[in-house]
C-alpha cells in the first residue's frame, strides 16, 4: 500500500490504474502536491486522503466513486476547481479551500457538516435538484458567498449552514423548505428566475430573458442568473426549460 503522508517534496503523481481506494491520510499534509491524476478504477476516498496539501489546485475526482470521506480537501488552501460526482459529501470535506463557483449536481443527495465553511473565495453556489440535505455549518464563515440557489428538493438545512455569510442573498422558489429557512435565519431571499423583480416567477420574466437571447458580450453576472442549465449561454435551451418550469408552476 502506498503512503506518502507529510511528503513534502512530492509535486505530480499518477496513481497506477488498478487501485480502488485511496486510503486516509494517504497524501495529508504533501505540502509540494500540485496535481493528481485520479483513475477511474478508483470508488472510495477515505478519511483525510489529501488534507493541507497546501500548493494542490485543481482534483478531477473519478467519475466511479462512490464514497468521499470526511476531511479529505480540508485545508487545500489553493485548491480552485473540483468536480462532484459522489452522492454524500463528507463532513469537512472541502472545508478551507479556495474553491471560487460550485455546482452541485443532481446525484448529491447531502451535503456535510462544515463541508464548505471557510471557503474564503466562494462566490456562487448552485444547489440541484435532487441534493435533499444540507448539514448543520455547511457553508459557514464563507464570508463572500454572494448567491446560493436552493433546489426544492431540499427539506433539511442544519443550524448555521451560513452563519457569518454577511453577503448572502439565497435563491430558491416560491413557498419551498429554503425561503423559510431563509426568513427564520434572517437571510436575504429572492424567488429564482424572478428576473423583474416583482416577487413572482411568471410570463413576464421570460419576457425579459428574451432581451439577453442569443446575444454578444453579456455581462458574466447576467448570464450567472438568465443560464439555467449552466452552459454559460443564454439560449433557446433556457427558454424552454423556464417555460417548462413555468408550465409546472400553473398546473
Ligand atoms: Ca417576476
Ligand atoms: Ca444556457
Amino acid at each position: 500500500m502506498f503512503a506518502f503522508g507529510r511528503c513534502t517534496s512530492l509535486d505530480n503523481v499518477i496513481i497506477p490504474n488498478k487501485l480502488t481506494s485511496i486510503s486516509q491520510s494517504m497524501f495529508n499534509s504533501c505540502l509540494s502536491l500540485k496535481n493528481i491524476t485520479i483513475p477511474n478504477s478508483v470508488t472510495r476516498i477515505e478519511n483525510d486522503a489529501f488534507s493541507d496539501c497546501t500548493s494542490l489546485t485543481n482534483i478531477t475526482l473519478p467519475e466511479n466513486l462512490i464514497y468521499l470521506g470526511g476531511e479529505v480537501f480540508w485545508g487545500c488552501t489553493s485548491l480552485k476547481k473540483v468536480n462532484i460526482t459522489i452522492e454524500v459529501i463528507g463532513a469537512y470535506a472541502f472545508n478551507s479551500t479556495a474553491i471560487e463557483n460550485i455546482n452541485i449536481p443532481s446525484t448529491v443527495k447531502e451535503i456535510g457538516h462544515s463541508a464548505f465553511a471557510y471557503c474564503l473565495n466562494l462566490k456562487n453556489v448552485n444547489i440541484q435538484n435532487g441534493v435533499e440535505i444540507i448539514y448543520d455549518y455547511a457553508f459557514a464563515n464563507c464570508e463572500n458567498l454572494s448567491s446560493i440557489t436552493i433546489s426544492e428538493s431540499v427539506t433539511n438545512i442544519g443550524e448555521g449552514a451560513f452563519r457569518a455569510c454577511g453577503q448572502l442573498t439565497i435563491y430558491g422558489y416560491k413557498g419551498s423548505y429554503a425561503e423559510t429557512y431563509a426568513n427564520n435565519n434572517k437571510i436575504p431571499f429572492k424567488v429564482k428566475y424572478d428576473f423583474n423583480d416583482d416577487d413572482n416567477f411568471g410570463v413576464s420574466d421570460l419576457v425579459v430573458m428574451y432581451k439577453y437571447f442569443n446575444q454578444r458580450n453579456t455581462p458574466k453576472e447576467i448570464i450567472r442568473e438568465f443560464d439555467v442549465n449552466n452552459d454559460n449561454v443564454i439560449s433557446v435551451i433556457d427558454i424552454s426549460l423556464l417555460k417548462r418550469l413555468f408550465l409546472k408552476d400553473v398546473i
